[in-house]
């Protein structure tokens, strides 16, 4: 069976530094190793509140962000997944299969949950059973993803061993890929959450699609430690959190930034970040614009026929497996 990897991320509002750094940029390293599917969630979204407006052109800007940071469509799969039905059919399959007890245990629903209240979703209870079927559809070997999924990674793993155990060999049991550094950015105004889309504070997250002054005025604003010492150091989140993005966007070894900044002050690393953030965005930015519709379309298009017919032939043997049957099965 072919080596799969397989990702996604939510087209709700914008995709920031900490999704690119956390995930989308290695996939572009592994698709060169891996069959890759890469996946726009927009099931996922809906459970929270969405703008239909809103969201169809969220989902179409997250396919062109995919391809601006150089996901390459003649060796990878983009698509999305409302059109994959495949994906809300295995969802209830194991839903099935899930316990409630399991659910309720995941800290992202804990969290998502006590910002939603009373209007709290069943679907957002769900969220983590449909992620599993995303993942498991592909027979995926790998999910590249930032350390906040990695609860849900095991989820996933637990629900294909127990369905494996009840109905036979199905499913592969996936790993997650966390990459060593930059799984975890954190907010620029508070080194103790995640950067996060849903922040209260716009000022913790760096958009992709953020102009050079929001860039500047954002990191210019950026939570410090106590000290001066710019160097990489667990006990001081904020700096080593700056050095980190600055780290991953220039690919520069950690003695070498550390030698960079030794004598210079905060405003000083701000700045030089600031300007490698702004750079690397410019370009990125150049490349969204240069995707035009026809491109975008035939991507989707091409993405959806292979995302089927992987998708509709493990849900057909999953069906077969559990005694599921329609009226064309003969006695
Ligand atoms: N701060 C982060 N650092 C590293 N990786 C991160 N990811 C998210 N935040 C960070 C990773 O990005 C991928 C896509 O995530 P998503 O689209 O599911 O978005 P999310 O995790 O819901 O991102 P947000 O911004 O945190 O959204 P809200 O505010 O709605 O919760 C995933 O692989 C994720 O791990």
């Amino acid at each position: 069976m072919a080596k799969r990897i397989f990702s996604g991320a939510q087209p709700t509002g914008n995709v920031h530094l900490g999704n690119y750094l956390g995930a989308l940029r290695n996939w572009v390293t592994l698709q060169h190793e891996y069959e890759s599917f890469f996946c726009i969630v927009n099931l996922h979204a809906i459970t929270i509140p969405q703008d239909p407006k809103l969201l169809a052109e969220k989902t179409r800007e997250l396919a062109r962000i995919y391809l601006a940071v150089g996901i390459d469509p003649e060796i990878s799969t983009i698509f999305v997944q409302s059109d994959v039905p495949q994906h809300a059919e295995l969802t209830w399959i194991l839903n099935c299969v899930a316990r409630i007890s399991e659910l309720e245990r995941m800290t992202q629903f804990k969290d998502k949950s006590r910002k939603q209240g009373e209007n709290v979703t069943a679907g957002l209870f769900d969220y983590p059973v449909l992620m599993a079927s995303d993942i498991l559809l592909y027979q995926t070997e790998l999910v590249p993803v930032g350390e906040d999924q990695k609860q849900h990674l095991e989820l996933t793993r637990d629900l294909a061993i127990r369905f494996n155990r009840d109905y036979g060999e199905m499913f592969r049991v996936p790993e997650a890929y966390i990459p060593k550094v930059g799984a975890r950015i954190m907010s620029l105004s508070d080194p103790k959450k995640k950067m996060s889309k849903s922040d209260d504070d716009p000022n913790g997250c760096v958009m992709l699609l953020d102009d050079p002054d929001a860039i500047s005025r954002k990191f210019k604003r950026a939570v410090t430690d106590s000290g001066t010492d710019i160097r990489f150091d667990d006990s001081r989140p904020a700096i080593t959190n700056l050095l980190t993005i600055y780290q991953l966007l220039t690919g520069q070894p950690t003695d070498e930034i550390e030698a960079h900044f030794n004598g210079k002050g905060y405003a000083q690393l701000k700045q030089d970040l600031a300007d490698v953030t702004v750079e690397f965005l410019r370009l990125f930015q150049e490349r969204v614009k240069g995707i035009g519709a026809e491109q975008l379309n035939r991507t989707l298009g091409q993405g959806r026929e292979k995302a089927r017919q992987i998708a509709g032939t493990t849900l057909a043997n999953v069906y077969a497996a559990m005694g599921i049957v329609g009226a064309c099965v003969s006695d």
